[in-house]
């Protein structure tokens, strides 16, 4: 595969790049966090999308690395985000890896950046392989001091049950739910038991893929804790981020 020769020279090179997307309170609009989504500026292509690469490094075993640096340019950014939390996507192979929580230690060391300002996005997919050593991964990463988030909430075979049992701090809704709101009757029903579960849980609940007032409204009322989404400002380049967000109400 052209694409797989091409990334191991791809991290050395400098041709990935962080985008950031705003994840902001949903009552008063300030932005609480940014997800860092990965991009890739390969010389012949253009801008390659990570649904393209990223299963190919999984199939490779290219993601460890890559993963790797994705972790160190977060934690090189998270200094510089006026103390909000950066939030980093990471894929099962790499959460399954022997030496995933070491390699996080390391990292940490060697930016000195603060475990607290990291938010780590997790899917479902990791806790039903290995239950009990997934929740001795997450254990590990909490009294290491990273938030953890369950990321695409309600896509998987989400046992309610998970919810309970892992130390998450943050759940966030999948955007086929969000972008259901005003279209399929069951919809709404839906994110209003994952608010009340997470809320009850004492978790963020957090709502991807906003793109509508009406969504943001109705997620504002159901009484989720924070909205992410083109309404409130697109994935963009690090410097290019936005620091403010106009409230939607
Ligand atoms: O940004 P975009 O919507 O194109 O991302 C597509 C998919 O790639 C999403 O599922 C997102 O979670 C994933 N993704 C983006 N950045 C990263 C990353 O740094 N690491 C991993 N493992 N996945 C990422
Ligand atoms: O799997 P994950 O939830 O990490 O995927 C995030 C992906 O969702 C990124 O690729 C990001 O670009 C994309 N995204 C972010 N906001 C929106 C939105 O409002 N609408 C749509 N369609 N995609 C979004
Ligand atoms: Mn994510
Ligand atoms: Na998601």
């Amino acid at each position: 595969r052209a694409l797989e020769a091409d990334l191991d020279r791809a991290i050395t090179r400098g041709e990935f790049e962080l985008y950031l997307q705003p994840r902001v309170d949903a009552v008063t609009a300030d932005i609480v966090a940014y997800e860092a989504l990965l991009r890739w500026n390969h010389p012949s292509r253009g801008l390659v999308s990570p649904g393209e690469f990223i299963p190919v490094a999984e199939a490779s075993g290219q993601i460890v690395a890559l993963g790797e640096w994705v972790m160190a340019e977060a934690c090189r950014l998270s200094g510089g985000l006026e103390g909000r939390r950066i939030s980093v996507n990471v894929s099962p192979l790499q959460f399954r890896n022997s030496r995933f929580v070491s390699c996080l230690g390391e990292v940490l060391k060697e930016t000195g950046a603060k475990a607290s300002r990291i938010e780590l996005e997790i899917t479902e997919s990791v806790l039903i392989e290995d239950d009990k050593r997934a929740l001795q991964v997450l254990e590990a990463l909490k009294r290491m001091g990273f938030h953890v988030a369950l990321d695409d909430f309600g896509t998987g075979y989400s046992s309610l049950s998970y919810l309970s049992r892992y130390p998450f701090d943050t759940i966030k809704i999948d955007r086929s739910f969000v972008s259901n709101l005003g279209v399929v009757d069951s919809a709404q029903v839906i994110v209003r038991s994952i608010i009340a579960l997470g809320n009850g849980l004492g978790m963020q609940i957090v709502a991807e893929g906003v793109e509508t007032i009406e969504e943001a409204l109705f997620l504002t009322q159901a009484g989720c804790d924070e909205l992410q989404g083109y309404l409130l400002g697109r994935p963009v380049p690090v410097n290019e981020r936005l620091v403010e967000v106009r409230p939607v109400i």
